[in-house]
């Protein structure tokens, strides 16, 4: 990790980008989220080795690479599952996971509804391309009906899921919605996100220019629009009727955001030790006794 003295301690960082060169295609949308983390890192002013960045697989999965923090590249779909085994091992680490609409809502839905009803103290960030781009271009959970790719050559007969929907309805207690090309609001969501302290959800409406090229920056402009005048973001019900409302359209900005609410799930796994009721809980107990 660059700019760390000997003695671990932060000096003055210039980014959180690694030396390694992204892979993804020229153009890929999925820069425009790199870079709006960067900025929303350096500006929560944490130090790089107290960040770890945990991913699935997919082009969008490829993040943890990129950052110079720690890194967890796990299984596809798995992500979710190993950010909050991590958050609950060590609280004190700042934890983003990142992902695809396939590695969210398709092989990792099942932790991505319990990770959102959880409410654990994660920043999640989907890169939403409505495609299965590292596998070059099938259907994906958020694709629209009737599209037509390799896997649905007649085109797709399912509704797509809305992700900010999902996580709203399923218990995150942050969620937002951006694009890739809007790197300033992003990294202001980002940063939002990152300081809420419970489940953080953002969704990232980011172009695949190699395999989903009907999806480009015009197509993600016209399906999207700024949130309506007045929306507070601290009402439930609001939050809920504004994408009720929305439709097809993608609501930008922050669409909810729990104030003084539920505890985080690390909290009460921290209670759960103090009143041992599993093997975990009893052997530190024992260690704190005998060493
Ligand atoms: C268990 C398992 N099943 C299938 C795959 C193949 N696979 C790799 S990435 C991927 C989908 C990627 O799409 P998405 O999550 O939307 O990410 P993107 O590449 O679009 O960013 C699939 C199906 C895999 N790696 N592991
Ligand atoms: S295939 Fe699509 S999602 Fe993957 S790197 Fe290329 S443009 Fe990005
Ligand atoms: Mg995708």
């Amino acid at each position: 990790m660059g700019n760390v003295t000997d003695a671990g301690t932060e000096t003055k960082r210039a980014g959180f980008r690694s030396k390694n060169r992204p892979t993804w295609c020229p153009g890929c949308g999925d820069f425009g989220v790199l870079g709006a983390l960067d900025r929303a890192l350096t500006q929560l002013g944490v130090a790089p080795h107290d960040v770890a960045i945990v991913a699935g697989i997919g082009c969008s999965s490829r993040f943890p690479f990129f950052m110079d923090t720690y890194g967890f590249h796990s299984a596809h779909g798995r992500g979710l599952a190993v950010a909050t085994g991590l958050k609950a091992a060590r609280p004190n680490l700042t934890v983003v996971a990142t992902g695809g609409d396939g590695d969210a809502l398709a092989i990792g839905g099942n932790h991505f509804f319990h990770t959102m009803r959880r409410n654990v103290d994660l920043t999640y960030i989907l890169m939403d391309n409505q495609i299965y781009g590292m596998t070059k271009g099938q259907t994906a959970p958020t694709s629209r009906r009737g599209l037509k790719t390799k896997s649905t050559p007649r085109g797709n007969i399912e509704e797509p899921v809305n992700p900010a929907w999902a996580a709203l309805t399923a218990g995150a207690t942050f969620v937002a919605q951006g694009t890739s090309f809007d790197m300033n609001s992003l990294a202001e969501m980002l940063l939002a996100g990152l300081r809420h302290r419970g489940m953080s959800f953002v969704n990232v409406l980011s172009p695949c220019v190699t395999f989903h090229r009907e999806a480009d920056k015009q197509y993600f402009k016209d399906l999207s629009s700024p949130l309506p005048e007045g929306h507070d973001p601290t009402s439930y019900p609001a939050a809920l009727r504004l994408l009720d409302e929305s439709g097809d359209q993608h609501p930008l900005g922050i669409i909810y955001q729990e104030r003084d609410g539920r505890a985080p799930y690390g909290d009460d796994v921290d209670a759960l030790l103090d009143h041992p009721t599993n093997e975990r809980a009893v052997l530190e107990q024992l260690l704190r006794r005998y060493f």
